[in-house]
Protein backbone atom coordinates (compact mmCIF):
# COMPACT_ATOMS: atom_id res chain seq x y z
CA UNK A 1 0.00 0.00 0.00
CA UNK A 2 1.13 3.32 -0.71
CA UNK A 3 0.55 5.75 1.37
CA UNK A 4 1.87 9.02 0.33
CA UNK A 5 0.68 12.32 2.61
CA UNK A 6 0.23 15.35 0.25
CA UNK A 7 1.80 18.46 1.77
CA UNK A 8 -0.58 20.53 -0.65
CA UNK A 9 -3.60 19.00 1.01
CA UNK A 10 -2.44 20.37 4.81
CA UNK A 11 -1.39 24.14 3.81
CA UNK A 12 -5.25 25.06 4.02
CA UNK A 13 -8.08 23.61 6.46
CA UNK A 14 -9.45 22.49 2.96
CA UNK A 15 -6.74 19.99 2.76
CA UNK A 16 -7.97 17.97 5.72
CA UNK A 17 -11.64 17.86 3.92
CA UNK A 18 -10.05 16.75 0.77
CA UNK A 19 -8.03 14.22 2.53
CA UNK A 20 -11.08 13.33 4.64
CA UNK A 21 -13.34 13.02 1.17
CA UNK A 22 -10.25 10.92 -0.26
CA UNK A 23 -10.56 8.31 2.09
CA UNK A 24 -14.35 8.25 1.97
CA UNK A 25 -14.11 7.37 -1.91
CA UNK A 26 -11.69 5.01 -1.21
CA UNK A 27 -13.95 1.76 -0.83
CA UNK A 28 -13.00 -1.48 0.78
CA UNK A 29 -10.65 0.28 4.08
CA UNK A 30 -11.29 -2.04 7.19
CA UNK A 31 -10.83 -0.03 9.93
CA UNK A 32 -7.10 -0.37 11.02
CA UNK A 33 -6.68 0.31 6.76
CA UNK A 34 -8.34 4.01 7.40
CA UNK A 35 -6.41 4.13 10.96
CA UNK A 36 -2.80 4.10 9.14
CA UNK A 37 -3.83 5.65 6.22
CA UNK A 38 -4.89 8.28 8.56
CA UNK A 39 -2.12 8.23 10.49
CA UNK A 40 -0.14 8.94 7.79
CA UNK A 41 -2.02 11.57 5.78
CA UNK A 42 -1.86 13.27 9.35
CA UNK A 43 1.61 14.16 9.15
CA UNK A 44 2.90 17.51 7.86
CA UNK A 45 5.32 16.50 5.31
CA UNK A 46 5.72 13.95 2.74
CA UNK A 47 6.35 10.44 3.44
CA UNK A 48 6.43 6.98 1.97
CA UNK A 49 5.57 4.13 4.08
CA UNK A 50 7.48 0.95 1.29
CA UNK A 51 5.37 -2.01 1.60
CA UNK A 52 2.25 -0.51 1.91
CA UNK A 53 -0.35 0.67 -0.16
CA UNK A 54 -3.39 1.87 1.59
CA UNK A 55 -3.13 -1.19 4.05
CA UNK A 56 -2.53 -3.55 1.41
CA UNK A 57 0.97 -5.33 1.09
CA UNK A 58 1.64 -5.40 -2.97
CA UNK A 59 3.21 -8.31 -4.94
CA UNK A 60 4.58 -8.09 -8.07
CA UNK A 61 4.92 -11.01 -10.18
CA UNK A 62 7.24 -11.30 -13.43
CA UNK A 63 7.70 -14.47 -15.10
CA UNK A 64 11.08 -14.37 -17.48
CA UNK A 65 12.52 -16.29 -19.96
CA UNK A 66 15.92 -15.17 -20.95
CA UNK A 67 14.56 -11.35 -19.99
CA UNK A 68 18.04 -9.93 -19.37
CA UNK A 69 18.01 -7.23 -21.00
CA UNK A 70 14.16 -5.99 -20.15
CA UNK A 71 14.08 -7.26 -15.90
CA UNK A 72 16.81 -4.94 -15.29
CA UNK A 73 14.95 -1.68 -16.65
CA UNK A 74 11.56 -3.04 -15.37
CA UNK A 75 13.28 -3.76 -11.94
CA UNK A 76 14.76 -0.08 -11.73
CA UNK A 77 11.59 1.61 -11.91
CA UNK A 78 9.50 -0.35 -9.69
CA UNK A 79 7.50 1.65 -7.38
CA UNK A 80 8.72 1.69 -3.58
CA UNK A 81 5.33 1.03 -1.95
CA UNK A 82 5.66 -2.10 -3.73
CA UNK A 83 5.80 -4.60 -1.05
CA UNK A 84 7.70 -7.73 -2.51
CA UNK A 85 8.95 -8.43 -6.40
CA UNK A 86 8.82 -12.18 -7.17
CA UNK A 87 10.85 -12.77 -10.53
CA UNK A 88 9.97 -16.31 -11.67
CA UNK A 89 13.39 -17.39 -13.63
CA UNK A 90 11.39 -20.17 -16.37
CA UNK A 91 14.99 -22.04 -16.99
CA UNK A 92 16.76 -18.82 -18.00
CA UNK A 93 20.22 -19.76 -20.31
CA UNK A 94 20.99 -16.12 -19.90
CA UNK A 95 21.91 -13.87 -16.98
CA UNK A 96 17.81 -12.86 -16.05
CA UNK A 97 17.86 -14.11 -12.55
CA UNK A 98 21.30 -12.84 -11.69
CA UNK A 99 20.16 -8.77 -12.61
CA UNK A 100 16.85 -9.01 -10.63
CA UNK A 101 18.52 -10.38 -7.85
CA UNK A 102 20.98 -7.48 -8.52
CA UNK A 103 17.83 -5.52 -8.08
CA UNK A 104 16.71 -7.03 -4.69
CA UNK A 105 14.12 -9.24 -6.44
CA UNK A 106 12.55 -12.70 -4.90
CA UNK A 107 14.26 -14.70 -7.68
CA UNK A 108 12.43 -18.31 -7.97
CA UNK A 109 13.62 -20.87 -10.53
CA UNK A 110 10.83 -22.98 -12.52
CA UNK A 111 12.74 -25.52 -14.58
CA UNK A 112 9.93 -26.29 -16.65
CA UNK A 113 9.18 -23.82 -19.15
CA UNK A 114 5.73 -22.24 -19.93
CA UNK A 115 4.47 -19.18 -18.94
CA UNK A 116 1.32 -20.57 -17.12
CA UNK A 117 4.03 -22.98 -15.10
CA UNK A 118 6.10 -20.00 -14.09
CA UNK A 119 2.70 -17.80 -13.01
CA UNK A 120 2.00 -20.87 -11.06
CA UNK A 121 5.00 -20.84 -9.29
CA UNK A 122 5.37 -16.88 -8.99
CA UNK A 123 1.37 -17.07 -7.51
CA UNK A 124 1.72 -19.52 -4.65
CA UNK A 125 4.62 -17.79 -3.43
CA UNK A 126 3.37 -14.37 -3.40
CA UNK A 127 2.38 -13.13 0.20
CA UNK A 128 0.68 -9.42 -1.18
CA UNK A 129 -2.84 -8.82 -0.20
CA UNK A 130 -3.31 -7.33 -4.31
CA UNK A 131 -1.18 -9.02 -6.96
CA UNK A 132 0.13 -7.42 -9.98
CA UNK A 133 1.79 -9.21 -12.71
CA UNK A 134 3.57 -7.97 -15.86
CA UNK A 135 6.39 -9.51 -18.33
CA UNK A 136 9.84 -8.89 -17.92
CA UNK A 137 10.77 -7.22 -21.37
CA UNK A 138 9.88 -3.91 -20.69
CA UNK A 139 6.97 -3.27 -22.85
CA UNK A 140 4.00 -2.91 -20.08
CA UNK A 141 4.24 0.21 -18.50
CA UNK A 142 5.44 -0.06 -14.76
CA UNK A 143 5.03 3.77 -13.87
CA UNK A 144 1.32 2.50 -14.38
CA UNK A 145 0.96 0.82 -10.97
CA UNK A 146 0.13 3.19 -8.86
CA UNK A 147 -2.33 4.54 -11.41
CA UNK A 148 -3.90 0.73 -11.93
CA UNK A 149 -3.95 0.20 -8.03
CA UNK A 150 -5.92 3.24 -7.83
CA UNK A 151 -8.43 2.11 -10.52
CA UNK A 152 -8.49 -1.11 -9.07
CA UNK A 153 -9.43 0.03 -5.36
CA UNK A 154 -11.99 1.80 -6.97
CA UNK A 155 -13.21 -0.57 -9.69
CA UNK A 156 -15.76 -2.63 -7.73
CA UNK A 157 -14.07 -5.96 -8.67
CA UNK A 158 -11.59 -8.08 -7.56
CA UNK A 159 -9.63 -8.72 -11.07
CA UNK A 160 -8.58 -5.61 -13.06
CA UNK A 161 -6.68 -6.71 -16.40
CA UNK A 162 -4.92 -4.22 -18.47
CA UNK A 163 -5.90 -3.25 -22.14
CA UNK A 164 -3.01 -2.55 -24.57
CA UNK A 165 -5.77 -1.78 -26.83
CA UNK A 166 -6.57 0.70 -28.70
CA UNK A 167 -2.72 0.62 -29.49
CA UNK A 168 -1.17 3.95 -29.20
CA UNK A 169 2.15 3.13 -30.55
CA UNK A 170 1.90 1.03 -33.54
CA UNK A 171 5.61 -0.38 -33.30
CA UNK A 172 4.75 -2.20 -30.20
CA UNK A 173 3.30 -4.84 -31.72
CA UNK A 174 3.95 -6.36 -34.93
CA UNK A 175 0.31 -6.25 -37.25
CA UNK A 176 0.39 -10.30 -37.47
CA UNK A 177 0.39 -10.04 -33.33
CA UNK A 178 -2.59 -7.22 -33.58
CA UNK A 179 -4.32 -9.59 -35.76
CA UNK A 180 -4.14 -12.59 -33.05
CA UNK A 181 -4.54 -10.97 -30.46
CA UNK A 182 -7.49 -9.26 -31.81
CA UNK A 183 -8.92 -13.12 -33.15
CA UNK A 184 -8.63 -14.07 -29.63
CA UNK A 185 -9.87 -11.29 -27.64
CA UNK A 186 -12.97 -11.79 -30.01
CA UNK A 187 -13.23 -15.17 -29.94
CA UNK A 188 -13.20 -14.97 -25.62
CA UNK A 189 -16.13 -12.29 -26.17
CA UNK A 190 -18.28 -14.14 -28.15
CA UNK A 191 -17.92 -17.54 -26.40
CA UNK A 192 -17.89 -16.43 -22.96
CA UNK A 193 -20.48 -13.74 -23.70
CA UNK A 194 -18.35 -11.01 -22.30
CA UNK A 195 -16.93 -7.82 -24.16
CA UNK A 196 -12.96 -8.66 -23.59
CA UNK A 197 -10.91 -5.72 -25.79
CA UNK A 198 -7.20 -7.79 -24.89
CA UNK A 199 -7.80 -11.63 -23.43
CA UNK A 200 -3.93 -12.13 -23.97
CA UNK A 201 -2.77 -9.18 -21.87
CA UNK A 202 0.13 -9.92 -19.43
CA UNK A 203 -0.74 -7.17 -16.97
CA UNK A 204 -3.29 -7.85 -14.26
CA UNK A 205 -4.17 -6.13 -10.43
CA UNK A 206 -6.58 -8.41 -8.55
CA UNK A 207 -7.05 -9.89 -4.82
CA UNK A 208 -4.77 -12.70 -4.06
CA UNK A 209 -7.66 -13.94 -2.04
CA UNK A 210 -9.37 -14.50 -5.65
CA UNK A 211 -6.79 -17.35 -6.63
CA UNK A 212 -8.82 -19.39 -4.08
CA UNK A 213 -11.74 -19.65 -6.35
CA UNK A 214 -10.37 -20.12 -9.52
CA UNK A 215 -9.21 -23.37 -11.62
CA UNK A 216 -6.14 -22.60 -13.41
CA UNK A 217 -5.16 -25.30 -15.87
CA UNK A 218 -3.43 -24.24 -18.77
CA UNK A 219 0.76 -23.76 -17.91
CA UNK A 220 1.40 -22.46 -21.17
CA UNK A 221 0.32 -19.21 -22.82
CA UNK A 222 -3.20 -19.79 -22.35
CA UNK A 223 -2.78 -18.90 -18.94
CA UNK A 224 -3.10 -15.27 -19.62
CA UNK A 225 -6.75 -16.12 -21.19
CA UNK A 226 -7.60 -18.20 -18.78
CA UNK A 227 -7.20 -16.45 -15.67
CA UNK A 228 -9.49 -13.48 -17.16
CA UNK A 229 -11.98 -16.21 -17.87
CA UNK A 230 -11.90 -17.49 -14.46
CA UNK A 231 -12.95 -13.88 -13.01
CA UNK A 232 -15.04 -13.47 -15.18
CA UNK A 233 -16.85 -16.80 -14.50
CA UNK A 234 -17.01 -16.59 -11.06
CA UNK A 235 -19.48 -13.73 -9.63
CA UNK A 236 -17.31 -13.25 -6.76
CA UNK A 237 -14.66 -12.33 -8.27
CA UNK A 238 -15.63 -9.94 -11.11
CA UNK A 239 -13.28 -8.56 -14.08
CA UNK A 240 -12.99 -4.99 -15.45
CA UNK A 241 -10.47 -3.47 -17.94
CA UNK A 242 -8.73 -0.71 -17.89
CA UNK A 243 -6.18 1.51 -20.78
CA UNK A 244 -2.77 0.94 -21.04
CA UNK A 245 0.33 2.05 -22.54
CA UNK A 246 1.70 -0.80 -24.45
CA UNK A 247 5.50 -0.16 -25.89
CA UNK A 248 7.96 -2.25 -27.70
CA UNK A 249 9.79 -4.68 -26.17
CA UNK A 250 13.19 -5.32 -24.90
CA UNK A 251 15.00 -8.81 -25.69
CA UNK A 252 14.37 -11.47 -28.42
CA UNK A 253 10.84 -12.36 -28.80
CA UNK A 254 9.75 -15.63 -27.36
CA UNK A 255 6.09 -15.69 -28.46
CA UNK A 256 5.49 -18.07 -31.77
CA UNK A 257 2.02 -16.56 -33.11
CA UNK A 258 1.29 -19.86 -35.53
CA UNK A 259 1.52 -22.38 -32.43
CA UNK A 260 0.92 -20.37 -29.35
CA UNK A 261 -2.29 -18.44 -31.21
CA UNK A 262 -3.49 -22.07 -32.88
CA UNK A 263 -3.15 -23.31 -29.20
CA UNK A 264 -4.72 -20.41 -27.15
CA UNK A 265 -7.71 -20.72 -29.50
CA UNK A 266 -8.33 -24.28 -29.18
CA UNK A 267 -7.87 -23.68 -25.36
CA UNK A 268 -11.00 -21.12 -25.40
CA UNK A 269 -12.95 -23.81 -26.71
CA UNK A 270 -11.75 -26.79 -24.49
CA UNK A 271 -12.35 -24.26 -21.37
CA UNK A 272 -15.73 -22.93 -22.83
CA UNK A 273 -16.89 -26.83 -23.04
CA UNK A 274 -15.56 -27.95 -20.02
CA UNK A 275 -12.58 -29.82 -22.02
CA UNK A 276 -9.54 -28.06 -20.56
CA UNK A 277 -9.21 -30.96 -17.89
CA UNK A 278 -9.48 -30.44 -14.57
CA UNK A 279 -6.40 -30.70 -12.93
CA UNK A 280 -6.44 -30.62 -9.29
CA UNK A 281 -4.62 -27.09 -8.93
CA UNK A 282 -3.16 -25.97 -5.70
CA UNK A 283 -4.69 -22.44 -5.34
CA UNK A 284 -7.74 -23.05 -3.42
CA UNK A 285 -5.43 -22.96 -0.17
CA UNK A 286 -3.66 -19.57 -1.27
CA UNK A 287 -6.96 -18.00 1.13
CA UNK A 288 -4.90 -19.47 3.66
CA UNK A 289 -4.48 -16.52 6.16
CA UNK A 290 -1.22 -18.21 7.31
CA UNK A 291 -0.34 -17.44 3.64
CA UNK A 292 1.66 -20.82 3.72
CA UNK A 293 2.35 -21.69 -0.16
CA UNK A 294 -0.21 -24.45 -0.35
CA UNK A 295 2.33 -26.52 -2.73
CA UNK A 296 5.15 -26.53 0.26
CA UNK A 297 2.41 -28.59 2.51
CA UNK A 298 3.18 -31.78 0.98
N1 LIG B 1 6.86 -17.22 -24.40
C1 LIG B 1 7.22 -17.61 -23.18
N2 LIG B 1 7.37 -16.66 -22.25
C2 LIG B 1 7.72 -17.05 -21.03
C3 LIG B 1 7.93 -18.41 -20.70
N3 LIG B 1 8.27 -18.47 -19.41
C4 LIG B 1 8.29 -17.23 -18.96
N4 LIG B 1 7.97 -16.33 -19.94
C5 LIG B 1 7.88 -14.88 -19.80
O1 LIG B 1 6.52 -14.49 -19.96
C6 LIG B 1 6.44 -13.17 -20.46
C7 LIG B 1 5.54 -13.15 -21.69
O2 LIG B 1 6.17 -13.72 -22.82
P1 LIG B 1 6.44 -12.90 -24.16
O3 LIG B 1 7.33 -13.71 -25.01
O4 LIG B 1 6.89 -11.51 -23.81
O5 LIG B 1 5.01 -12.89 -24.83
P2 LIG B 1 4.16 -11.67 -25.31
O6 LIG B 1 4.24 -10.56 -24.32
O7 LIG B 1 2.82 -12.20 -25.61
O8 LIG B 1 4.85 -11.26 -26.68
P3 LIG B 1 5.76 -10.00 -27.04
O9 LIG B 1 4.84 -9.06 -27.74
O10 LIG B 1 6.83 -10.56 -27.90
O11 LIG B 1 6.30 -9.41 -25.78
C8 LIG B 1 7.87 -12.72 -20.72
O12 LIG B 1 8.33 -11.95 -19.61
C9 LIG B 1 8.63 -14.05 -20.84
O13 LIG B 1 9.99 -13.93 -20.51
C10 LIG B 1 7.78 -19.40 -21.70
O14 LIG B 1 7.97 -20.60 -21.51
N5 LIG B 1 7.41 -18.95 -22.93
MG1 LIG C 1 5.90 -9.57 -23.60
Amino acid sequence: MHTRCHFDDFLSVFGFLRAAERRAVTPRLNRSQLRSEWFCRGRFFSVIIPGVYKGRRITVVIPCLNEEKGIGEVLSRMPQFVDEVVVVDNDSTDRTGAVARDFGARVLHEKIRGYGRAYKTGLLEAKGDIIVTLDGDHSYPVDAISYLLESFLHSGVRFLSASRFPLRNRRAMSFKHWVGNKLLSAATSLLYFRRVSDSQSGMWVFERSALASMELVSDGMAFSEEIKIEAIRKREIGFKEIYIDYSTRMGEIKLRPWKDGARNLLFLFRKRFGLAGRKAEVFPAISDPAGIPANKRG
